[in-house]
């Protein structure tokens, strides 16, 4: 029996180490993609590579925070209000801290605009002021779900400036969505991904706590043009346009030929909901409401980054008639309307508000 146990042993590690080299030589970093991808843009020194590195970073550090929010003293309201007149999380302040400092620190972008400042912020080191990109982001989208775990997220958008030299000025903010140089969102869920576009397809890295590192697990992704998912508060739905009444209607509506009705799925959580429905496919609706006559989700960094990531897998995004990416902005927190995700479905509720809706969104 000895005899046998001890090639055993050694086969079996043998065996072992090479699916590990296998699986290793399979996994590819968020840090080896972009360093891989820059030679899609032959001119570029690196900045937006560093610039990706850095909210990678960022992530992972506000991972780790909302993976205990539960254990440490983290819950519950800052008792501040924000710009938007919300009750500000503690949470939502330290995701806020945390981007901005590792923006600031890396020395790529020489401004920020923020859900959770009024102005934008302007990064003073003398590495930045000459920076060639602005980052809009809302560090802790979802921020409602914090307290009950319930997946949250950020979004980030990043735009080349305007203004040449010095420090960034707002209006190095008030482009179209359009003009876009990257966009993404973080997931803080069931595991963490990040899932970004520069305008070439979209990819998403999940990151694996045993080694720190996003890992890239949803290349090239693609969302169904056609899906039997509805997502909107139809707690609202007294307050919604008639366009959307009778398009939600239409979704409850039994007809064996187009699988209706469609499922019901909303977690209050964009960016969970947007991730749920850029995997499976599915509409997210926030329209206008009698409440937030101009819609509740900002154009800036909420709605232009998740239409630039779900055009580029395919889908489309409009604020029920126009293209999201083509609105003129004229405010940092402005709001917009949003009807986004699987092409067809949201090409037949821009049909029903230009039938049913007498506004124009
Ligand atoms: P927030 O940025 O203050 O968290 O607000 C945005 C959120 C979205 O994530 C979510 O889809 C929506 O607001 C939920 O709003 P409501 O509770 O009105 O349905
Ligand atoms: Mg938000």
């Amino acid at each position: 029996m000895i005899h046998f146990i001890g090639p055993r042993i050694k086969d079996y590690y043998d065996i072992c180490s090479i699916i590990n080299n296998k699986a290793m030589s399979r996994v590819k970093t968020l840090g080896q993609f972009i360093i891989e991808k820059q030679a899609d843009f032959p001119y570029s020194k690196g900045e937006l590579s560093r610039l990706l590195r850095d909210i990678g970073i960022a992530s992972k550090i506000v991972n780790r925070e909302v993976n205990k929010a539960g254990l440490a003293d983290i819950l519950g309201d800052a008792g501040e209000i924000n710009v938007q007149g919300e009750n500000v999380k503690k949470l939502d302040v330290y995701a806020n801290e945390q981007f901005i400092a590792a923006l600031s620190a890396g020395g790529e972008c020489c401004a920020i605009a923020s859900e959770e400042n009024e102005d934008i912020i302007i990064v003073e080191n003398e590495m930045s002021k000459n920076a060639k990109y602005v980052v809009a982001m809302d560090p802790l989208d979802g921020s409602s779900n914090i307290d009950v775990n319930v997946s949250v997220g950020t979004i980030f958008s990043i735009y080349r400036r305007t203004t040449l030299t010095g420090p960034g000025t707002p209006e190095d903010f008030y482009q179209r969505g359009t003009e876009q140089v990257a966009a993404g969102y973080v997931i803080y869920g069931s595991s963490c991904m990040l899932v970004y576009t520069t305008g070439k397809g979209v990819n998403g890295f999940t990151l694996d706590p045993s080694i720190g590192e996003f890992c890239l697990s949803h290349p090239d992704m693609q969302t169904p043009k056609d899906a039997k998912t509805y997502s909107i508060n139809e707690g609202n739905y007294v307050h919604f346009p008639d366009g959307v009444k009778k398009y939600i209607k239409y979704c409850q509506e039994e007809d064996k030929a187009t699988n209706r009705p469609y499922s019901s799925r909303y977690i209050g959580s964009g960016v969970a909901d947007i991730h749920r429905n850029l995997i499976t496919g599915g509409i997210y609706i926030y329209p206008t409401t009698s409440k937030s006559p101009n819609g509740k989700l900002r154009l800036l960094y909420e709605c232009n980054p998740l239409a630039f990531i779900v055009e580029q897998a395919g889908g489309k995004a409009t604020d029920g008639s126009r293209r999201i990416l083509e609105l003129d902005i004229k405010e940092l927190h402005q709001r917009t309307p949003l009807f986004l995700g699987s092409a067809n479905m949201v090409d037949l509720a821009c049909e029903y508000m230009k039938k049913y809706s007498t506004s124009e969104v």
